[in-house]
């Protein structure tokens, strides 16, 4: 099955825990890495005001698990890096959000699929337009198709900050 991850942080040192947060994502078996996205800086949404601006970039991989061990080894790596949860959509050292497994739909609040806000959000479908061009959101179609609705003003690549590949 396909899996695509959103990855995000905006706090201490936010580009070292993506990239940690990748290697320790696929240092464990049945998730087999694809691509990475561009990293981007993005003005946060939502949340309290003040907060500073994020880094996110999206990943698309191969897996055999269930969604469930899924959210359990994205949980596990939220958790390795230091992620204290306190205010919803306040900041955070690393945030790793599921945005679709396979074709798996799910209302479950514990973990909605695909992710209920993954096709309006500009800091989820401009990277991974940029991984997977072919990409698509069951129930809300193609990524090209929702990015073409949406402004973009907020999303900036940063050229000089590259994922590599998990080692
Ligand atoms: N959960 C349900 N579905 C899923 C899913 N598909 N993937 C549950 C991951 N988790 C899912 O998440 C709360 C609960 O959601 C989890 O216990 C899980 O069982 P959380 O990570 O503890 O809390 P959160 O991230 O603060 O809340 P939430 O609702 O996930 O926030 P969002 O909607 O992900 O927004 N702005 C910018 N520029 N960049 C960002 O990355 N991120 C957010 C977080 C807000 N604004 C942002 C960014
Ligand atoms: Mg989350």
């Amino acid at each position: 099955m396909k899996v695509v991850l959103a990855l995000g942080s905006n706090l201490g040192t936010r580009f070292q825990t993506l990239q940690g947060a990748l290697d320790t994502l696929f240092d464990a078996p049945e998730l087999e890495f694809v691509q990475a996205s561009p990293v981007y800086e993005t003005d946060p949404v939502g949340g309290p005001d003040g907060q500073k601006p994020y880094l996110n970039a999206v990943v698309v991989a191969e897996t055999t698990l269930p969604p469930r061990a899924l959210l359990e080894r994205a949980q596990s790596v939220e958790n390795a890096f230091g992620r204290v949860r306190e205010e919803r959509w306040g900041p955070r050292t690393l945030d790793v959000d599921l945005i679709v497994v396979g074709d798996t739909v799910s209302d479950d609040p514990e973990l909605t699929l695909p992710h209920p806000r993954a096709h309006e959000r500009a800091f989820v479908l401009v990277p991974w337009s940029k991984a997977d061009p072919d990409g698509e959101i069951p129930g809300h179609g193609r990524i090209a198709d929702l990015l073409a609705g949406l402004d973009q003003q907020g999303v900036r690549l940063r050229p000089d900050l590259k994922l590599q590949r998990p080692d």
